[in-house]
């Protein structure tokens, strides 16, 4: 008998594991396959708690997968552009690129040291040219399909440094973090992708079975509003020019007392009257300072200032007043917003606040109108239309169709769709990212970089600057190159690419990771995508996962893939906090890193603990004295297999042989259910609860059974998911061949797993009058209060006195009775 020694036995096996290549998923297989993925680390130097909670889970499913007869692809690789590398470089004198493959050396030894059966053969990392060079065909792709154009768009500036910066590169209070400058939003040339033209497919989830709430975030990002668009118009230098504008209530349209216009928006300029020009232009440039959630914060005061310039109203003819003000956003809509006081929120506010006019235009069915100077809030129901001119008495049910009716008749609006998603903006002003593969001629303009030039490689080796600006803006040799149109000289664009860009593709390169001359073979892409299982954080449930759907939606209709959802079934795991229950963070200073608990206990208790949690979905707060309690477990299991393990039981069969029978039945059906589900920790449960039963039977008879022997068999398989190394140790200790991992999941059946019963003949005075389903263990004390509280019986019994009761065990019950 030895002793659970975790450290020797990790180690020991996870060589072997690598050396075997048994998680190697080869591309061709007699079985079935199953892609399951788990989102990718950002190289950060360290595995963390967070890691470890979702890789370990992870894992087990896969492993489950394995067991269970499939092909199973589960592929690992790192994020390894971004900021963090080009901050780290800065701060300590180093190169990104050092810093980020050095990172990945070590983080690689820590995911190596979980036991997880990741594939290691289909490593991707995004920042080396090998890939790349696809992200940057990628991206000629989506340009040559029109879905990737330059424009001016809106930028962090910091106006002290000299340079752009990424949203995390601004603080909270709107400052730069390098220097406390203000930042400004600037308009710059970028580069954008046209998620929008997706924006319908986007809302439907077909065929793909992903958490409500994530289809629900992304249907909201999205935000569609169905409305119209209405023509106002103003005399511009003698001309009658059109101004449109987004409604979602055209039946309000003889309510509109004012006009607001986005400070940004381009007819600002044409409205302003001379002797509003210094308060406008002031009013620009406090609203260049404020970021767009600051904007849309429907708490804050309402601001803005009359243009001097009026519009007229379509409909009713009455010429409006232009304002601007914040609250109204340049990238939705048209940017530009029929005041409706009486019957919009932000609108009655505005209106208080500017002391402007608000008239009652909708009246709701059970009110009667009334005077909005005693009103404190907007009326915003459907109701009949009033003060509408011909449009008088129009109930709710009918009033926005005939509006845009109207409207379309008379040439002056129609009806639209609006969206609150965005065109994604893929221009980052900095080093460590993938160079967009274009270049400027000043004889031939904009001109792709041909496909056999890819890839554009990043300069390994730049200088930084002081102010952070990105290094590639100095670097003359990555900056000059001859036009590939004319031959003449030209620049390469300097700003590089979102990093989610490179993550939208990533799981479409693990099915083809060593291909040279395509993104992916459309073998290869037919025969594993799409992901069988994605698991990954909520924090995703927008950008990076609306992002793969864009991509795959856009690449199936450039021809490249077959299929239109990358993602079949999505779980998102909770969240590990401190013993605080507070998320773990650096500041609060309630973070346990996980390496000092796998030195002390191993990883397969570490990975069971995370698992033991709570539900994987809600996460759970780490708490390291519960460690103990599940180390003592796996050693528990470790002294009851090898101290009770017989080579060779007896194969009698009896009462006790069928109930750890039953047992083992049970537990493979609570085992299996549970992990199908991601409920680990129930399943953990079952497997102690199974555990405790075989010990307390150790010493008896029964253990010397084929049945007991079985069933700590099967333990060690359902256990393997989770704690694979002793498992696997255990398997060969008991003189199995090959690995537990590639053995079969253990088959249950259902009848077995049922509480033994027998069918319990009951008479009275000798006729048979009733059969029950008894439990086998019943006894003659339980038999007969049973048999008495039968309905049946009774009837037959009345008031009669019982003379006799005799019990056959395990067959019949006689009641003799006598009137
Ligand atoms: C007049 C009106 C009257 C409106 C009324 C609402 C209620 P959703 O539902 O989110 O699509 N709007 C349009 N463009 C805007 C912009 N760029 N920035 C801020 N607000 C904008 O909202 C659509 C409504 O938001 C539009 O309908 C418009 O106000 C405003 F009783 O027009 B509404
Ligand atoms: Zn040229």
């Amino acid at each position: 008998r030895t002793k659970y020694d975790p450290k020797e036995i990790e180690q020991r096996w996870q060589a072997k594991w690598e050396a075997d290549q048994i998680y190697h998923a080869p591309d061709e297989s007699p079985k079935e396959n199953f892609y399951h993925l788990v989102m990718f680390p950002y190289p950060s130097g360290d595995l963390h708690m967070g890691h470890w909670y979702n890789y370990s889970a992870h894992d087990a499913f896969g492993r489950l997968k394995r067991m269970q007869g499939y092909n199973v692809m589960q592929p690992i690789g790192f994020d390894a552009f971004g900021l963090p590398a080009e901050n780290a470089a800065i701060k300590r004198g180093i190169q990104a690129r050092d810093w980020t493959l050095a990172n990945i050396e070590r983080m690689r030894d820590q995911l190596k040291a979980m036991g997880a059966g990741w594939d290691w053969q289909r490593e991707v990392v995004t920042c080396l040219p090998e890939y790349y060079k696809w992200t940057q065909w990628l991206f000629l792709q989506f340009y040559k399909h029109n879905l990737a154009y330059r424009t001016k768009a809106p930028a962090n500036w910091c106006p002290s440094c000299n340079t752009t910066l990424a949203n995390e590169q601004v603080l909270a209070d709107g400052t730069c973090e390098r220097c406390g400058s203000i930042v400004e939003r600037r308009e710059i040339d970028q580069w954008l992708l046209k998620i929008s033209a997706y924006a319908e497919e986007l809302l439907k989830f077909e065929d793909i079975d992903w958490p409500e709430k994530t289809v629900t975030m992304q249907t909201n990002w999205i935000g569609r509003s169905e409305g119209a668009e209405v023509r106002f118009t103003a005399e511009i230098e003698g001309k009658t020019e059109a101004i449109s504008v987004f409604t979602t209530r055209p039946d309000t349209i003889y309510g509109v007392t004012f006009f607001v216009l986005a400070p940004e928006h381009p007819w600002v300029e044409k409205l302003t009257t001379p002797d509003r020009r210094a308060d406008v232009e002031a009013y620009i440039e406090q609203a260049r300072r404020e970021s767009e959630i600051e904007r849309m914060n429907t708490e804050k005061e309402k601001t803005g200032v009359f243009t001097g310039g009026y519009v007229t109203n379509p409909v009713s003819g009455e010429p409006v007043p232009v304002w601007i003000a914040d609250y109204v956003l340049m990238g939705y809509g048209t940017g530009a917003v029929m005041g409706v006081p009486a019957h919009d929120q932000r609108d009655f506010e505005f209106a208080r606040k500017f002391g402007l006019p608000i008239r009652q235009v909708i009246c709701a069915e059970d009110e009667e109108p009334s005077d909005p100077a005693t009103w404190d809030s907007a009326k915003a129901a459907l109701g009949t239309m009033i003060n509408s001119g011909p449009f008088n008495g129009t109930p709710a049910s009918e009033s926005k169709a005939r509006v845009i009716r109207y409207l379309e008749e008379k040439g002056i609006g129609k009806a639209t769709v609006s969206y609150r998603l965005r065109d994604w903006l893929i221009s980052r002003q900095r080093y460590w990212g993938c160079p967009i593969p274009i270049v400027y001629c000043d004889s031939c303009g904009m001109v792709p970089v041909p496909e056999d030039q890819l890839p554009v490689r990043l300069p390994e080796y730049v200088q930084f600057k002081a102010t952070g600006e990105s290094p590639l803006r100095y670097e003359k040799d990555f900056l000059n190159t001859t036009c590939p149109s004319c031959g003449g000289p030209a620049t390469r664009e300097a700003d590089t690419m979102d990093t989610f860009i490179c993550s939208s593709w990533y799981y479409m390169r693990y099915t083809d990771p060593h291909n040279n001359e395509e993104a992916w073979s459309q073998k290869r892409i037919k025969e594993w995508m799409p992901v069988d299982q994605y698991v990954g954080g909520i924090e995703h449930a927008i950008l990076h996962l609306l992002y793969s759907r864009f991509f795959t939606k856009a690449l199936r209709d450039m021809g490249h893939l077959p299929f239109g959802e990358p993602f079949k079934r999505l779980f998102h795991q909770g969240m590990v906090l401190g013993p605080d229950g507070q998320k773990m963070s650096k500041s609060r200073g309630n973070v346990e890193a996980p390496d000092r608990y796998v030195e002390k206990y191993g990883a397969d208790t570490v990975r069971s603990y995370l698992m033991f949690l709570g539900p994987f979905d809600a996460g759970g707060s780490f708490k390291a004295e519960n460690l103990e309690g599940v180390w003592r477990f796996l050693n528990r299991f470790w002294t009851l297999v090898t101290e009770s393990w017989n080579d060779n039981p007896t194969n009698e069969q009896n009462a006790e042989t069928r109930a750890i029978e039953r047992l083992r039945h049970k537990t493979i059906k609570r085992v299996t259910e549970d992990l199908e589900n991601f409920h680990f920790n129930t399943a953990l449960a079952a497997l102690m609860e199974c555990n405790n039963a075989l010990i307390k039977q150790q010493k008896s008879p029964v253990a010397n059974s084929a049945e007991y022997r079985k069933a700590l068999e099967t333990m060690m398989q359902l256990l393997a998911p989770m704690a694979p190394h002793i498992t696997e140790e255990l398997w060969h200790l008991t003189g199995h061949q090959g690995s537990i991992h590639l053995s079969e999941w253990p088959h249950y059946d259902e009848a077995k797993t049922q509480d033994e019963t027998f069918t319990l003949v009951i008479q009275v005075n000798g006729k048979v009058r009733e059969r029950l389903e008894v439990p086998a263990n019943i006894n003659e004390g339980e038999v007969r209060q049973l048999v008495l509280a039968t309905p049946k019986v009774q009837s037959f019994i009345g008031d009669a006195t019982i003379q006799k009761f005799i019990y056959v065990p395990g067959r019949l019950a006689n009641v003799v009775v006598r009137k």
